[in-house]
């Protein structure tokens, strides 16, 4: 399997999740800005919405929307501590964090990310909408990881917008629990690999 991917961008977390399994995949960049490929393809024929991640599979279908993405991995390899079965309610608690992530937090934070919002706005409106979610996941982290003191797979897409948040200078000192969620995170062997990968 193949995935396209941007460096730093969510498709870091499927990165991060290909490591926590172990499997081998190929790996191709992708400038989100002109929708080209590093082989100089055009990225919009691989898929039209011109986003990452995406994920070829090995009978060369397409794969997009990053929870899509994240749990296909999971049910495929079978890997249950990042996704239980099917029958195992915790399954939904895992899918819960990770449709929250990506419908409320991922999507509120891409608008620092728009060049075309006045930046009064983006400290006015969107900074308050992103620290009042950051309170909410302290508020309701109990243990090590979101769901348990298991690590699954909205873990790995929440350490990429707090990498987020570190890098815009979006403080998050105030929300202690988070803040300490966030350095063991990114202890993590799959995290140190997969931000070595996305260097090299
Ligand atoms: N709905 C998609 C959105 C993914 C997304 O927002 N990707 C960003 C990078 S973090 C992107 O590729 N943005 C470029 C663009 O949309 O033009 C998903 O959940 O996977």
């Amino acid at each position: 399997m193949k995935l396209f991917y941007s460096k730093g961008a969510c498709s870091l977390a499927v990165r991060i999740i290909i490591n926590e399994i172990g499997v081998p995949a190929q790996y191709e960049s992708v400038d989100l800005k002109s929708k080209k490929i590093n082989t100089g393809e055009n990225f919009l024929e691989i898929n039209d919405k011109g986003a990452v991640p995406v994920l070829e599979l090995n009978d060369g279908q397409i794969l997009t929307e990053n929870a899509i993405i994240l749990q296909y991995l999971a049910d495929t390899y079978q890997a249950t501590q990042l996704l239980p079965s099917l029958g195992n309610f915790s399954r939904f608690r895992v899918l819960e964090w990770v449709n929250y992530i990506t419908t409320e937090l991922h999507k509120t934070f891409a608008n620092l990310f728009n060049p075309t919002l006045p930046e009064d706005i983006k400290k006015s409106i969107f900074i308050p909408m992103i620290q009042k979610k950051f309170q909410y996941i302290n508020d309701h982290l109990k243990h090590d990881y979101l769901v348990s003191n298991t690590f699954t797979l909205p873990d790995g897409y929440l350490y990429v917008i707090l990498r987020w948040a570190h890098g815009m200078k979006v403080d998050i000192s105030a929300y202690k629990k988070l803040k300490d969620y966030f350095e063991r995170v990114d202890k993590r062997e799959s995290i140190i690999k997969s931000l070595a990968e996305e260097n090299e």
